[in-house]
């Protein structure tokens, strides 16, 4: 049985082109436009940072809050379009500035773990089932700042916290090496694996896979992908692509190596991924230099590439590749996918 695949992406993912050396290429434009953009384009869930769903959070009590979110799910609902995770952005605030969990000042810390508790609020309230952590600043710019065993317990404190907050919430820690730190506590997706075996339920502490970081980290997206299934831990997917070890690029799927997208969907097909409601997310960004009246490119073209390259991976002669394995004969395996991609 072939699965089927669902996709997603955030309204990050609309970006304006704006970089560290210069301003935005594109006007700024409404939740509502990029929602009907996603709906349009036939995607089938949207992801959320916690300010995604209610923007302006930190100004905001409580009940104004949970008014908005309330207001955003029937949004949802009239669109038809699933929220698929909900996570909580902890590197915009002045308090957090040195990390959130792993701040060294413990108001800050404090700060973190109410706004991730409010997240998880805000995804019950949407319906999102997974809390998303992408560990932005929990990391070091230089070694001597922080105590790295110490901020290991913080983290597994900080998570521990939202599990007891909510019994039936899961959460999923999206690991990058770098960017915007110089190490990130959390760099890889054995990282995560091991951090969610140090909580106090780790059935419910998996993981999110994103091409680009585990590229930044030198290592081989799909390899990240099998392990992950492997422990029965992948509850997430941000393709993308990344070209070698510079700052986060992400770009189209299979846009810098197509053989690269080809093996993480070979994973994926092998693993059964999605068969559990889990969704493919594009972490894409559109080019600076993308006009808005091609806005949506990036995304649509990164699943034609997913959709053309799953078709790829099921038309693989795997008979004649077990064969050549036997054999021992990698030189023309090499050759044989060489020629299966480029299409003979
Ligand atoms: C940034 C991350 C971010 C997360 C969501 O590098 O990929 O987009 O996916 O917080
Ligand atoms: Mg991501």
């Amino acid at each position: 049985m072939q699965g089927k695949y669902r996709f997603c992406f955030g309204p990050w993912n609309l970006s304006e082109g704006q970089d560290p050396y210069g301003p935005p290429t594109r006007p700024v434009q409404s939740f509502d436009w990029k929602l009907e953009q996603l709906s349009k384009a036939g995607f089938d869930a949207m992801m959320f940072h916690d300010d995604d769903a209610v923007p302006d959070i930190d100004n905001k009590s409580r009940a104004q809050i949970m008014k908005e979110a309330r207001a955003l799910k029937r949004k949802l609902d009239n669109a038809g379009v699933e929220a698929e995770i909900v996570a909580p952005r902890l590197w915009f605030s002045p308090m957090t500035i040195d990390g959130g969990y792993t701040s060294n000042d413990p108001k800050c810390r404090r700060y973190a773990i109410e706004r991730s508790l409010t997240c998880i609020d805000i995804a019950n309230e949407i319906d999102g089932k997974l809390i998303v952590l992408w560990l932005a600043r929990e990391g070091s710019y230089i070694r001597e700042s922080k105590n790295g065993r110490r901020s290991v317990e913080f983290l597994v404190e900080a998570i521990n916290k939202m599990l007891a907050h909510d019994k039936k919430i899961r959460i999923a820690i999206e690991p990058k090496p770098n960017e915007p730190m110089d190490h990130a506590y959390i760099p890889t997706i054995g990282h995560a694996i091991a951090l969610a075996s140090l909580t106090i339920d780790p059935t419910r502490v998996g993981a999110l896979i994103e091409s680009a970081h585990a590229i930044l980290a030198g290592l081989d997206p799909a390899d990240e992908i099998d392990f992950a299934c492997a422990c029965g831990k992948l509850w997430s997917l941000h393709l993308n692509d990344q070209n070698g070890l510079k700052f986060d690029q992400d770009k189209p799927f299979g846009s810098n190596n197509l053989r690269v997208a080809f093996n993480q969907i070979r994973a994926l097909e092998r693993n059964g991924y999605g068969k559990n409601g889990e969704f493919v997310a594009f972490d894409v960004h559109p080019f600076r230099t993308t006009k808005v009246e091609h806005w949506m490119q990036h995304l649509v073209n990164s699943r034609r590439t997913f959709l053309r390259l799953l078709e790829k991976a099921r038309a693989f002669d795997e008979k004649k590749a077990q064969a050549l394995i036997a054999d021992r004969n990698y030189q023309d395996l090499d050759q044989m996918v060489l020629d299966h991609l480029m299409g003979r």
